[in-house]
């Protein structure tokens, strides 16, 4: 019996990464698993030996008998499940993207700050090796006091095939895959005081923006862009890399495509292979948002135990879900939008 127990919500295409993960982290696993599907409840249940099984979330949690939830479900059902776990005072981490709305983002928050309980938003990319590679150079610093950056995804990736919902809905890029970029651009360049953004369809298949392309003012003072694309063909698919550049007063690093990190200084030149490692049950080119899923969720048990806040807390996260609102306020108005007036 791990020291802590886990019951998941949501059994499905990301989940089974959920699942591995919980099986490598110290300290805590899974004991009880919940999908309102029974096809995937079997399937997962089987792979990972589970046998509490619910097709009814609210009967697992009115059974007990776990120390925390990790809702691995679509958008629509987080909020209701996320106030379901404080109604029972159990800590929770809630998948991205936060909520469909801003307002039931700040109600998920709200709620479990009254139950007394931690909440944490699954937003792993900043957990990715090379990402947390560029953030520990930064903290050298070795390319002195950063005043511009790019966060680049642009791909051609076919997502849908593995997460048909993605082409359905009206927002696609940045409420998917927008939000973890943004997110890194918060992480290593601080947070945002207003952006502007523009966004384009250009796969006719799906109903969202597949395109955008983001200006931000950060709290620092530094200008950044991040740069989403999922209709950018290219001759070797950088499938799922950001790829970033920060400029510095003493220098500059370049994070390019197959994770090489090269930092530029007085001092000359340093080129890293920051690749992430491929752990046993991970296959490329996804072992790399694999591997931080691991990552945050041996963060979350370490901060269970200790009674710390997460980095990804819900109350942090607000201010990147907020990032995202602006930015599809900001390609509907064609206007700059102050992030302080959402918060
Ligand atoms: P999915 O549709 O494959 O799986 C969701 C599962 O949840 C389904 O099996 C469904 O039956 C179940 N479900 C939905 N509502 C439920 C409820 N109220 N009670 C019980 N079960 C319920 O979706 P997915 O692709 O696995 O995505 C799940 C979430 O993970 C999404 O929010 C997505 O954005 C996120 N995601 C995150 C990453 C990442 O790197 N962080 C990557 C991919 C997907
Ligand atoms: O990470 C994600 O949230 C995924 C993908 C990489 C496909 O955008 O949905």
């Amino acid at each position: 019996m791990p020291d802590l127990r886990g019951a998941l919500i949501g059994c499905g295409f990301f989940a089974v990464n959920q699942m591995h993960g919980w099986n490598d982290v110290q300290g805590a696993g899974i004991v009880a698993i919940c999908d309102r599907d029974p096809e995937r409840l079997k399937l997962v249940g089987d792979q990972f030996g589970i046998g509490r099984r619910y097709t009814d979330a609210g009967l697992m949690f009115a059974d007990g008998g776990f120390d925390f939830v990790d809702i691995a479900t679509t958008v629509n059902s987080h909020r209701a499940l996320v106030e379901m776990a404080a109604a029972h005072k159990v800590p929770a981490i809630c998948q991205k993207p936060f909520a469909p709305t801003l307002d039931d983002a700040r109600a998920m928050v709200t709620a479990c700050d009254a139950a007394g309980i931690p909440l944490m938003i699954h937003e792993n990319f900043r957990w990715q090796t090379p990402i947390q590679a560029v953030r520990r150079v930064l903290d050298s610093g070795a390319i002195g006091t950063p005043f511009w950056g790019r966060f680049s995804f642009r791909s051609g990736y076919d997502v849908f095939s593995g997460q048909p919902y993605l082409a359905e809905g009206k927002r696609f890029i940045i409420e998917d895959l927008g939000i973890h970029t943004l997110d890194i651009a918060r992480f290593l360049l601080s947070d945002v005081s207003s952006l502007s953004a523009r966004t384009k369809r250009v796969n006719p298949r799906i109903n969202g923006e597949d395109v955008a392309t983001i200006l931000l003012d950060h709290e620092n003072g530094a200008t950044s862009i991040v740069d989403v694309s999922y209709a950018t063909k290219q001759s070797v698919e950088p499938f799922p890399e950001t790829l970033i550049e920060i400029d510095g007063t003493e220098g500059s690093l370049r994070l390019s495509q197959g994770y090489e990190l090269q930092v530029t200084n007085a001092g000359g030149t340093v080129n890293t292979a920051v690749a992430p490692t491929l752990l046993p049950w991970a296959s490329r080119p996804w072992h790399n948002i694999q591997e931080s899923v691991y990552a945050i969720q041996q963060h979350w048990a370490d901060c269970l135990k200790a009674g710390a806040q997460t980095a990804t807390a819900g109350a942090d996260n607000l201010k990147t879900f907020a990032l995202v609102e602006a930015s599809y306020q900001s390609a509907a108005s064609l206007e700059t939008v102050k992030i302080g007036a959402l918060l």
